[in-house]
C-alpha cells in the first residue's frame, strides 16, 4: 500500500515585508499601499501555521525568502556606485522601482511554480517549472532564486526535475500552481492536471478581463503540462470568469480550491461552470472514490465576501479518505455569510469536517491567505526522504526560526524605510545565517 502524501512547502516572510500597492488587480495590495508593515509579527503568523500542520501530522516544509532590495535589478537598470549609494539614488528617481526590488512577494509560494508529482511525468519524477510572473515586475524577478531554493531543496536528480520558467512575455505569463489544482485518489497514483487560465493570449476574440488584467495565459499552462509529461488524458484546462477577475480575484485559487477528490469552488469562478464539471467528471473516470463537487451558489456567499474573506485562498487538507479540514484566515469568522456557510458545510454531507482558523493580517493586507502562502508537493515514501532534511518543519526548526526571526527582524516598516542602508545589511545577514540553518549552500547574488 502507497504512502505517498502531500507536503506544503510554505515561503517565509522575508525581513522587507512591506505594502507599496504594487499589484494592479489585487485589491488588498492597492488599499493598504500606505500603511506600516510589521514583518517580524508577518514572519511569525507564517510559522505558526506551519508549526501548527507540521503538528497536525502533515509533511511542512519551508522555502527561504530572496534577497531584498534587490541591488542587481538597480544595477541593471542603470543604477551605479556604492549599494548606499544605489538605494539613496534610487529612493530620490524612482521609488516605485525600489519599492518593487524590496517586496517580499517571495512568500506566496503558491506563485513559485507549477509542480508535477511522478505519478503524472513520463519518466515518473517530480517536475518544477518555477513561474515567470511576468504581469508584475515586482514578481517578474524572483524565478531565478525560486529556481535555486527548487533545486537546493530537492536536490536528488533521480526524483527531482527542474525547469526553468518559461520566457518572460505577456503571452507565457505564468502564475505557477496558485492557477493548477491537481486530483487524485491517492497521491502516488496517476491524478488530473488542472490548469486554470486567465486569458487567450493568441485568439483575440476569446473573452478577457476589461478592467485588470489576466495574468496568466492557456498558452502557459500548455507549455508546462508538455514539459512535465503529462498525458493529455489527464489534463484539464478551464477558463476563469473575466467577469471575477474584474472583481479582484487575480488568481483562481481566490476562488477555488482543491484535494484529491474534492473540487471547492464558487459559483462565478469560471467561464464555462458545466464543461468544467464534465472534463473533470470525464478525466476521473472510474476511480475508487467518489469526485465531490462542492459548488458555493452565490445566494449564500457572493464574489465580494469570497474576495473579502478570503474563503477559497484556504487550504483543504485530506486527513484520510473522504476526511478534509479547510484552513481559513481569521477574516471567514468575521464575515457572517461566509462563517455561516463555513458552518452549515462541516455539519453536512461534504468531505470537509472540520475549519481551522489562523491569524495571517500581515500577509493577508497584501492579498495572501494560508493557500498563496504554500507551495504542495505531493511525494512517494522515496521522494520524501530525499529531500533537504534541514527545511522540513519540526520542533528544533521552529524554535531556530523564531529566534532568528527575533534576532533580524524590524517590528515596522515603512515604504520610506526601503531606503535604509542598515535594511539591506540586516537582510543580507539574516538571509547569510538562514542558508545554514536550512542547509541550503549559497542561492544568493551577495554570497560568494
Ligand atoms: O501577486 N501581492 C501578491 C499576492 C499573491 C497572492 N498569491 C496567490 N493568490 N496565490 C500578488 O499580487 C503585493 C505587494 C505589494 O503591494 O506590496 C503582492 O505582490
Amino acid at each position: 500500500m502507497s504512502t505517498a502524501t502531500e507536503a506544503n512547502f510554505d515561503g517565509l516572510v522575508g525581513p522587507t515585508h512591506n505594502y507599496s500597492g504594487l499589484s494592479f488587480g489585487n485589491v488588498a495590495s492597492l488599499n493598504n499601499s500606505a500603511r506600516a508593515s510589521n514583518p517580524k509579527a508577518a514572519a511569525k503568523q507564517g510559522l505558526t501555521k506551519m508549526k501548527a500542520l507540521a503538528d497536525m501530522g502533515f509533511v511542512q516544509g519551508v522555502l527561504a525568502p530572496h534577497e531584498r532590495p534587490h541591488i542587481p535589478t538597480l544595477r541593471r537598470l542603470g543604477f551605479r556606485g556604492s549599494d548606499a549609494h544605489i538605494l539613496q539614488q534610487a529612493a530620490k528617481h524612482a521609488p516605485k522601482l525600489l519599492a518593487a526590488v524590496s517586496s517580499a512577494s517571495c512568500m506566496w509560494t503558491a506563485n513559485a511554480a507549477t509542480v508535477s508529482p511522478s505519478g503524472d511525468t513520463s519518466d515518473q519524477r517530480v517536475h518544477f517549472t518555477p513561474a515567470n510572473l511576468v504581469n508584475k515586475f515586482h514578481r517578474s524577478i524572483e524565478h531565478e532564486t525560486t529556481g535555486a531554493i527548487l533545486r537546493a531543496t530537492f536536490r536528488d536528480e533521480r526524483h527531482f526535475a527542474h525547469h526553468d520558467a518559461l520566457p518572460s512575455v505577456d503571452t507565457l505569463g505564468d502564475e505557477g500552481a496558485a492557477n493548477h489544482t491537481r486530483f487524485c485518489h491517492d497521491y502516488g497514483e496517476q491524478g488530473v492536471a488542472f490548469f486554470v487560465y486567465g486569458m487567450e493570449a493568441f485568439n483575440t476574440h476569446a473573452p478577457r478581463p476589461r478592467t485588470f488584467p489576466a495574468r496568466h495565459t492557456v498558452e502557459a499552462s500548455q507549455a508546462v503540462a508538455r514539459q512535465h509529461g503529462l498525458s493529455a488524458h489527464q489534463v484539464v484546462y478551464a477558463q476563469q470568469n473575466p467577469a471575477v477577475i474584474d472583481a479582484g480575484v487575480f488568481h483562481n485559487d481566490v476562488i477555488a480550491v482543491g484535494n484529491r477528490n474534492a473540487h471547492f469552488y464558487h459559483q462565478d469562478a469560471f467561464l464555462d461552470t458545466a464543461k468544467m464539471k464534465a472534463e473533470l467528471l470525464t478525466a476521473w473516470g472510474d476511480r475508487t472514490s467518489k469526485f465531490h463537487l462542492i459548488e458555493v451558489p452565490r445566494a449564500d456567499v457572493s464574489v465580494q465576501d469570497s474576495i473579502q474573506s478570503y474563503l477559497f485562498n484556504s487550504q483543504l487538507l485530506s486527513r484520510g479518505d473522504d476526511d478534509m479540514v479547510l484552513v481559513v484566515p481569521g477574516e471567514c469568522e468575521n464575515n457572517s455569510a461566509v462563517w455561516a456557510y463555513l458552518n452549515g458545510l462541516v455539519t453536512g454531507h461534504s468531505p470537509i469536517n472540520e475549519v481551522k482558523i489562523f491569524d495571517l493580517k500581515q500577509s493577508m493586507s497584501n492579498g495572501g491567505g494560508p493557500a498563496c502562502l504554500r507551495l504542495r508537493v505531493a511525494l512517494t515514501d522515496a521522494e520524501r526522504q530525499a529531500i533537504n532534511p534541514a527545511t522540513l518543519m519540526n520542533d528544533t526548526l521552529f524554535e531556530r526560526l523564531n529566534l532568528w526571526v527575533d534576532k533580524h527582524y524590524r517590528d515596522e516598516l515603512y515604504e520610506k524605510d526601503l531606503a535604509d542602508p542598515m535594511l539591506l545589511i540586516e537582510s543580507r545577514n539574516a538571509l547569510d545565517e538562514l542558508t545554514r540553518l536550512l542547509n541550503l549552500g549559497n542561492v544568493y547574488e551577495f554570497q560568494p
